[in-house]
């Protein structure tokens, strides 16, 4: 059976587990990553080098990189059916799931760190307030985005895109701190988790 190593708490396996919960694809997952299990082992190191998770396996084939794991489970689990079959909306839709993991993530590591998880060392207003006005930044950008008034943030249909994005909006909405308004992208995000299989993948617990 296909197997996803990855502990829930990071929201690249979450992208992942929503992308099979969508296509309804049985799975394992096994958990890794600090503080649960610590990949920097022999056995972990020999699947990913990184040592970082989601890891996908499936029977002798091995797979890391979240955004590679989605284009895969779409490929082969749903036949495409999680990107828009049109070249330039698909273009867009990797725009989108490319940008949260390299845009929109940037900055918000050091508000998680000293806020839910209160971990030694993140305990500097200055660069928490820092990290928070580059983080708002990015979400201008969405907000602008979705402020246009799609029900997607790609064409008519769900895709990977609303997958990554709702994501990092749940971030965003589930770490308490002075929240500039985004009502477009506040809209957008309680549709989104609506979905049933998003339900299990944005909750209070995993921010
Ligand atoms: N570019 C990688 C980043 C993966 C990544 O940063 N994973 C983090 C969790 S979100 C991780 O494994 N951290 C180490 C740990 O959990 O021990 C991807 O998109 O899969």
């Amino acid at each position: 059976m296909l197997k996803l190593l990855g502990r829930i708490t990071s929201i690249n396996v979450r992208k992942a587990l929503w992308a099979l919960d969508e296509l309804g694809v049985e799975y394992e997952r096994e958990d890794w990553g600090l503080p649960l299990r610590d990949p920097k082992v022999p056995e972990f190191l020999a699947l990913n080098p990184n040592a970082q998770v989601p890891v996908l396996i499936e029977g002798d084939f091995v797979l890391w990189e979240s955004i590679a794991i989605l284009g895969y489970i779409n490929q082969v689990y749903g036949n495409g059916a999680l990107l828009p079959r049109d070249s330039r909306e698909q273009a867009h839709a990797m725009q989108w799931v490319l940008w949260q993991n390299n845009e929109m993530s940037s900055h918000w590591g050091y508000p998680l760190r000293a806020i839910i998880r209160k971990e030694a060392g993140y305990d500097d207003a200055g660069a928490l307030a820092q990290n928070i006005a580059v983080w708002t930044g990015k979400m201008a950008i969405i907000e602008a985005h979705l402020a246009k008034g799609g029900e997607f943030v790609v064409g008519s249909d769900f895709s990977l895109a609303d997958i990554c994005i709702t994501l990092g909006l749940h971030r965003w909405f589930a770490i308490p701190f002075e929240h500039a308004p985004m009502p477009a992208s506040e809209a957008y995000y309680r549709r989104m988790i609506e979905r049933p299989a998003a339900a299990p993948w944005v909750t209070p617990a995993t921010p």
